[in-house]
C-alpha cells in the first residue's frame, strides 16, 4: 500500500484480502491504536500534568510501578474492553488475567500488553514504549477466559505490534504478511504509513546489551561481544558501536531500521534469582520476536526459537537474543558449541 495510506484503511484493506473476515479484528486494532495515541499523550505532556514519578505500588514481579505505569494500564483496558471484541486481557502491571466488566460482550480475541515498556526512562524524558499481542481464544475455552487460555506459544499469534513514544510517535505491527510502519500525524490525529515492509539491513555494526552485566554473561555471550570489541583487530575485522537505550522497543527498533542484534540473555545473577531471564515471554518476546521475523530477522533464546517456547504462566521470563539474521546465527552457533 503506498505512502501516505492512514492505519485504518491498511488494515480494512488488507483484511479485505482474507476469507471469512467479520471486521472484528479491525475493529479491534482500532481500539488498540487509540490507546496508544491515549498513552502518547499522557507521556508526552508528562511533568506538565503531574504523570511523572513512582507510584506507592508494586506489580507481580515485585517492581515499583511508575504512575505512567498504572495509567498506560487503565487507559489500554478502557479502550479496549468494551468493543466485544476480546475474551479477556493480560498485561505486565496485572497479577492475574483481566475479567471483562459483566456488561460487555465476549469476543474471541485475548490481548496481552506491555502498557509502558521502559518506564524507568519516563522520568528522564526518554523513549518508552507499549507492546500488545493477539491471540484467538482456543476453541475448547468457554465461560470467562483463565490463565491457561492465554498460553499459547507465539507461532499462534495473530498479530503483533508496539507504540514507540520518542521525537515522533510510530507503530510498527504484523499480522503474519510483513512489518509496516506507521507514524503519528499530530496534526490530523492518524497514524499514516511512513515505513512500508520493514526488512532488517544484513549488514550491519550495531549490538545492543547492558554491558554493566558482563561478569554474569554465559561464555556464547560473552565471546560474541568480545569479538565485537575487538574490531578491526579480532576475528570479525570490522569495527562495531554499542546501543543501549534501556527500553526494548526502542532498541529494537533501531535493530528494525539499522540492523545489529539486541540482547537481554539469561545469565549468573538472573538464574541464582531463579529467573529464566529478565524480558516476558507473552507481551515483550513474543510480540517483538514475531515482529523481527517478519521483517527477515531471527530470534532465539541462544538454543531455542523464542516463538515456539510453550509458556507456562502469564508473566513467564526468557532470554532474548532477536535481529539481523546472520548475526543472531553466528550467537546461536556459538551457544552450540558451548553445548
Ligand atoms: P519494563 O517492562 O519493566 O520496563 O522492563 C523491561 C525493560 C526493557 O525495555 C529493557 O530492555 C530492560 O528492561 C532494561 O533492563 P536493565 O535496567 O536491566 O538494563
Ligand atoms: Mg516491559
Amino acid at each position: 500500500m503506498p505512502i501516505g495510506t492512514t492505519i485504518t484503511e491498511f488494515i480494512i484493506q488488507e483484511q479485505r484480502r482474507m476469507k471469512n473476515v467479520t471486521g472484528n479484528f479491525t475493529a479491534l486494532i482500532n481500539d488498540v491504536v487509540i490507546a496508544c495515541k491515549s498513552i502518547s499523550s499522557a507521556v508526552r505532556y508528562g511533568s506538565l500534568v503531574g504523570v511523572l514519578g513512582t507510584a506507592d505500588t508494586e506489580n507481580i514481579q515485585g517492581e515499583t510501578q511508575k504512575k505512567l505505569d498504572v495509567i498506560s494500564n487503565n487507559l489500554f483496558i478502557r479502550r479496549t474492553e468494551w468493543g466485544g471484541q476480546v475474551a479477556g486481557l493480560a498485561s505486565e502491571e496485572m497479577n492475574n488475567v483481566y475479567q471483562l466488566p459483566l456488561q460487555y460482550p465476549r469476543g474471541k480475541y485475548l490481548l496481552v500488553f506491555d502498557p509502558l515498556d521502559g518506564s524507568s526512562n519516563s522520568d528522564v524524558n526518554g523513549a518508552v514504549g507499549t507492546i500488545f499481542s493477539i491471540l484467538r481464544r482456543p476453541d475448547d475455552s468457554s465461560g470467562e477466559p483463565t490463565e491457561e487460555d492465554f498460553l499459547q506459544p507465539g507461532t499462534r499469534q495473530v498479530c503483533g505490534g508496539y507504540a514507540l513514544y520518542g521525537p515522533s510517535t510510530m507503530m510498527v505491527l504484523t499480522t503474519g504478511h510483513g512489518v509496516n510502519g506507521f507514524t503519528l500525524d499530530q496534526r490530523i490525529g492518524e497514524f499514516i504509513l511512513t515505513n512500508p515492509d520493514m526488512r532488517i539491513p544484513e549488514d550491519s555494526h550495531d549490538f545492543s546489551i547492558n554491558a554493566s552485566y558482563m561478569r554474569f554473561w554465559d561464555p556464547p555471550v560473552r565471546r560474541y561481544i568480545d569479538e565485537c570489541l575487538a574490531g578491526r583487530e579480532g576475528p570479525r575485522r570490522k569495527d562495531f558501536n554499542m546501543r543501549w537505550a534501556g527500553a526494548m522497543i526502542a532498541d529494537i527498533h533501531r535493530v528494525l531500521c539499522q540492523g545489529g542484534v539486541f540482547m537481554y540473555p539469561i545469565d549468573r545473577k538472573l538464574r541464582a534469582k531463579n529467573q529464566e531471564g529478565k524480558l516476558r515471554l507473552l507481551y515483550e518476546a513474543n510480540p517483538m520476536s514475531f515482529i523481527v521475523e517478519q521483517a527477515g530477522g531471527l530470534s532465539t533464546t541462544g538454543t531455542q526459537r523464542i516463538m515456539e517456547l510453550e509458556p507456562t504462566g502469564l508473566h513467564q521470563r526468557c532470554s532474548v537474543i532477536m535481529g539481523s539474521k546472520s548475526e543472531v546465527e553466528r550467537i546461536i552457533s556459538y551457544h552450540l558449541e558451548a553445548q
